[in-house]
C-alpha cells in the first residue's frame, strides 16, 4: 500500500516533508486536507487530534511531526539522499540546525500569521512585536552562521535544510531578511534553486491567495 501523506501544498510544515519526499523520489499518495474535502478532514481529525500537517500513514502505522516524518522515511522507506548523516555526531548538528528553524523562525512566523487571523479587537500585538524582534535575531545569528557555508549543517543537503526552505521562504514575506544579511539571502536563493524545493513552491502557487498578510508579486 502507498504511503499517504496528509497535506496541503501551501502549509510549509508540509512542504519541508514534501521536499524530502522529492529529493528521494519516493512514491506517496497525497491526501488533500482542505475544508471541502470533508471526507479527508474527519479521517486526518481521527488520527491526529491535534490537527496539525503532515501526518505520514504507512500501512496501519501513523508518523506525526515533519522532522520525525523525514527521519522515519529515512529509516523505512531509504532513497539515494541521506537526509541525516550516518556519523551521530554530525546528525547532531543537523538536528540542532533542524531545531533552530522550527523554533526561532518557523514558530515566530506562525505567530504573526496566525495573529493577521484573528478578529482585530483579538489580535496580539506585544506578543507579534517579540517574535518580529525574534526572527531579527535569527537571521542576524543564521547570516553569521552561513558564512562560508553552502547549506545548514555540514557539506550535504540535509534535514536542517529541508526545515529551512519553507520557513525561511515564508518569514521573508511576513518579515523580510533585511539585503545587508547577504548570506542569508544567498541561502534563501540557494534554497529556491533546489529542485525539490522549487517543484513544492510551484505547486503551491495556486494558494497564495491564502496567505493572510498578502503574498508579495515574488518568490
Ligand atoms: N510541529 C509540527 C507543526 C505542524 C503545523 O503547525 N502545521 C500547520 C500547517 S503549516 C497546521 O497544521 N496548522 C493547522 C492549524 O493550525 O489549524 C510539525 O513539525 O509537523
Amino acid at each position: 500500500m502507498a504511503l499517504q501523506l496528509y497535506a496541503h501544498p501551501f502549509s510549509s510544515y508540509c512542504q519541508k516533508v514534501l521536499i524530502a519526499l522529492y529529493e528521494n523520489g519516493t512514491p506517496f499518495e497525497q491526501r488533500l486536507v482542505e475544508p471541502d474535502q470533508t471526507k479527508t478532514v474527519e479521517e486526518f481529525s481521527a488520527l491526529w487530534p491535534l490537527k496539525r500537517m503532515p501526518l505520514l500513514r504507512d500501512g496501519e502505522r501513523t508518523v506525526v511531526e515533519s522532522s520525525i516524518i523525514i527521519e522515519y522515511l529515512g529509516l523505512h522507506h531509504p532513497g539515494p539522499v541521506r537526509l541525516l548523516p550516518p556519523a551521530a555526531d554530525a546528525a547532531l548538528d543537523v538536528r540542532m540546525m533542524d531545531r533552530f528553524f522550527d523554533l526561532y523562525v518557523h514558530t515566530p512566523l506562525q505567530k504573526i500569521v496566525f495573529d493577521r487571523l484573528r478578529p482585530e479587537a483579538e489580535r496580539d500585538r506585544y506578543g507579534v512585536t517579540e517574535v518580529r524582534a525574534m526572527l531579527d535575531t535569527a537571521y542576524a545569528w543564521l547570516d553569521q552562521r552561513l558564512d562560508g557555508r553552502h547549506w545548514a549543517a555540514g557539506a550535504a543537503f540535509s534535514l536542517a535544510d529541508c526545515s529551512a526552505a519553507p520557513a525561511l521562504f515564508y518569514a521573508d514575506w511576513a518579515h523580510p531578511i533585511p539585503a545587508s544579511r547577504a548570506n542569508l539571502v544567498a541561502y534563501r536563493q540557494r534554497l529556491l534553486a533546489r529542485p525539490s524545493f522549487a517543484r513544492a513552491v510551484d505547486e503551491a502557487r495556486p494558494y497564495r491567495s491564502y496567505f493572510p498578510l498578502g503574498a508579495p508579486d515574488r518568490d
